[in-house]
Order: C-alpha cells, then sequence, then structure tokens
C-alpha cells in the first residue's frame, strides 16, 4: 500500500508500518482472534472522525459540533440491531474487555456471584481469571467441559443451585464446540440468573448465519468486532431494551469516556459488508475449512481437544501427540511463515506461559481465498513443522512453499 505522506514526515513508523504489511502478505495468519479488514475498514478508520471528541449518544452528547458523529454512530447501531436481530445496541466499548466490564457493571453489585466458563477449558481472562479486576470486584465461579469436550448441563445445573449466581455467563476464546444456548438459558431461569453471552469469537459465524444466534436467549451479548466479525480492533454490546439505559451508563460514564468515533465509522462500514449476501459464503466457508483442518491433521495424528470443532478453531495437544511444548510449536510455525498462539489445554498441568498445546484458526485465511485445496496443503505443512524438531531447514522451506501460495492469494489487490 501507498503511504506517501508517512514516508516523508515520519520514516520509522513508515518502515514498521511497511514491515507489517510484508509480514502479513507472505505469511499465514492463523490466530484465531485475527482477521484481515476490507479497504474500505481501512479507510474508515484513517478520517477525520479521530479528531473529534463525543461523550454521550446520538442526540445527547457532552460537546458541540456532533453532527457526523451522530449520522455514523446511528449507521453503526442501525447496522448492528438488524445483523443480530438485537433490541437494543452499544458500539463504544474499545475491546471486548471493556465490554465485558461494562456488561457486569450494568447488572450486578461488587461481591455478586457470576458463573462463568474456566480460562483453561475455552473461556476468556476477564471472564472470571483471578489475575483480572472483575475477579476482584465480583465473585466468579468456574464451570468445565467434559473429557469428551462438551458442556454437562446436568452438572452445570447442580452447580448454578448451589452457587445461586446472579449471572451466569457463556462464551470462550478457545472452545470449538457449539453451546446449546436454550438449554444454558433455561437453566438461569430456574435459578433466577441473569444470562450474558460473550460471542467475541463467532461473532462472525452467527451474523453470517453459520452458526445459531444467542441474541433471543440472552439478556446480554458482548463481542469484539475484529474478529470472524472482520472489523476494526474494537467491542460491542448487544441486550434486550429493558437492560438499554444500564447498558449505556455502565459504558459511558461508568466505565470509560470519549468514544473513538473513526473506530465507531469503520464498525458501521463492518456491518454494512456483514449484512451483505457474500459474507454468508466467507461464514460457511469458514466453518468448512476449520473442518477440513481438523479432519486433515487428524489423520496425521494430531490430538485435537474438545471432540473436534464446531466453529473457526481448532485447539491441539502438541504435548500429547507430538511431544513437544506449545511455545515450540509456535515458534517453528512462526519460522514456517505460519502465525498461530500457545494455548492451555483443560487444566494444563505446564501453566499458561509453557502450555501443552496451540490454537489454531482460520478466519483469516478464509478471508484471502483459501478453500479446502489450500487448507490440505496448510494442514500438511503444520504437520511437518510439528514434526521438523526445529530444523531451519525444513523450515526455512516451508516459509519458501508458504511464500507462494501466499502470492496466489494476496490480502489487498
Ligand atoms: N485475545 C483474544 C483471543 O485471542 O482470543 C481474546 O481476547
Amino acid at each position: 500500500m501507498k503511504h506517501d505522506i508517512l514516508k516523508k514526515a515520519d520514516k520509522a513508523v513508515y518502515e514498521a508500518v511497511s514491515g507489517e504489511e510484508k509480514r502479513q502478505e507472505e505469511g499465514l495468519e492463523m490466530i484465531a482472534s485475527e482477521n484481515y479488514v476490507s479497504k474500505a475498514v481501512l479507510e474508515a478508520l484513517g478520517t477525520v472522525f479521530t479528531n473529534k471528541y463525543s461523550e454521550g449518544y446520538p442526540g445527547r452528547r457532552y460537546y458541540g459540533g456532533q453532527e457526523w458523529t451522530d449520522v455514523v454512530e446511528t449507521l453503526a447501531l442501525d447496522r448492528v440491531k438488524k445483523l443480530f436481530g438485537a433490541e437494543h445496541a452499544n458500539v463504544q466499548p474499545h475491546s471486548g474487555a471493556q465490554a465485558n466490564l461494562a456488561g457486569y457493571a450494568a447488572i450486578l453489585e461488587p461481591g455478586d456471584t457470576v458463573l462463568g466458563m474456566d480460562l483453561s477449558h475455552g473461556g476468556h481472562l476477564t471472564h472470571g481469571h483471578p489475575v483480572t479486576l472483575p475477579a476482584k470486584i465480583y465473585n466468579f465461579v468456574r464451570y468445565k467441559t467434559e473429557a469428551d469436550g462438551t458442556i454437562d448441563y446436568e452438572k452445570l445445573e447442580k452447580l448454578a443451585k448451589e452457587v445461586k449466581p446472579k449471572l451466569m455467563l457463556a462464551g470462550f476464546s478457545s472452545y470449538t464446540r457449539q453451546i446449546d444456548y436454550a438449554k444454558f438459558a433455561a437453566i438461569a431461569k430456574k435459578v433466577g440468573a441473569m444470562t450474558m453471552m460473550d460471542m467475541a469469537h463467532i461473532a462472525g459465524l452467527i451474523a453470517g448465519k453459520a452458526l445459531p444466534n444467542p441474541v433471543e436467549h440472552f439478556d446480554i451479548v458482548t463481542a469484539t468486532t475484529h474478529k470472524t466479525l472482520r472489523g476494526p480492533r474494537g467491542g460491542m454490546i448487544l441486550c434486550r431494551e429493558v437492560y438499554a439505559k444500564a447498558i449505556d451508563k455502565a459504558v459511558f460514564p461508568g466505565t470509560q469516556g470519549g468514544p473513538q468515533m473513526h473506530t465507531i465509522a469503520a464498525k458501521a462500514v463492518a456491518f454494512g459488508e456483514a449484512l451483505k449476501p457474500d459474507f454468508k459464503k466467507y461464514a460457511k466457508q469458514t466453518l468448512k475449512n476449520a473442518k477440513v483442518l481438523e479432519k486433515e491433521l487428524t489423520k496425521r495424528g494430531a490430538a485435537i481437544l474438545f471432540g473436534g470443532t464446531e466453529n473457526h478453531m481448532i485447539v491441539v495437544d502438541t504435548v500429547k501427540s507430538y511431544g513437544i511444548a506449545g511455545k515450540d510449536a509456535e515458534k517453528w510455525l512462526d519460522e514456517a511463515g505460519i502465525t498461530i498462539n500457545k494455548n492451555v489445554i483443560p487444566d494444563d498441568p505446564r501453566g499458561p506461559l509453557d502450555p501443552s498445546g496451540v490454537r489454531i484458526g482460520v478466519p483469516a485465511i478464509t478471508t484471502r481465498g483459501f478453500k479446502e485445496t489450500e487448507i490440505k496443503v496448510v494442514a500438511g505443512w503444520i504437520d511437518e513443522a510439528f514434526r521438523s524438531s526445529g530444523n531451519a531447514k525444513i523450515l526455512a522451506s516451508i516459509r519458501k512453499e508458504v511464500k507462494v501460495m501466499c502470492k496466489k492469494f494476496p490480502i489487498y489487490r
């Protein structure tokens, strides 16, 4: 891409931007939470909306000069409500963590009990991990998955009856199976708990109608906008009308100041893209690609966790199947031009800095245009790298092949 003005004004930053562009073009992005936005989204991000303060909401702001910020935020709100069939939306959270914090703040009092998924079983840090602020404010109790990767809803109900949560939280960042939303919500109803779903990872697959929509089952649904949804880096909240005021107050002024209007403009563009028929094809292909990756790696001996995948990612126990730590697997793939992340496995005996596995996702390479044929080749490269013992020659040769394939599927033409 051309950045002539930046090049002249700040060579050091220009070089970093160009380096990152080259890294993205020449390598395979397989971190499950990453994707490539369209040029239109990129353009919206780099607009004069970044100059504007807009505390408040459309029609009721604290500063003047809001005629165009109101237009763009209203576009984002209308589109995202249509996309997910939501009664109310807030597109101001700066991130998924901010969205979750505001979700809790809207409906909980300090000390209230929340039932959320354990981190090593696929839950997110912000779902109550002791190192986070929410865990210092609220009392999180964690539920786990079963050995076959499913959630045992009878066990969950028993636990809910025991701990009497005020909120039952569904959602994950490294769980690969579908949650039964109706069953989950029914349990919450039985114990008188409110419900929240963090759909950050699968928002795009839901928007593209490839996965069921949690919105009708949950009081509050939070998400990021940059994962499978393929928008700019940021967060959002959807909720039932009855929680609308509380959510808006919890985002601003509760947990945030001025919204980032350039990001909100880009969110509006991304939501518009997700409403188009092509996005359904993308979501469907993402699921297909993940399934092919699972099958191809299983064939080669990889231990896939949670009994396989029903979404866009897989988690592999690399210690069990390849005798290598997750961090070596991540490093070797990096050297081969494939970016993934090391990941804990359920109740990981090795801990988060040196975990037993890796998480691999296909949203970005699906955006790039990869289909079943290419995924089979990619699975071969991954398996070869895992068996390479870190041999630099083998990894360099895979990297060369990766580069050739990437050239055939440019991200930005
Ligand atoms: N960091 C994100 C992920 O990789 O899943 C979640 O916040």
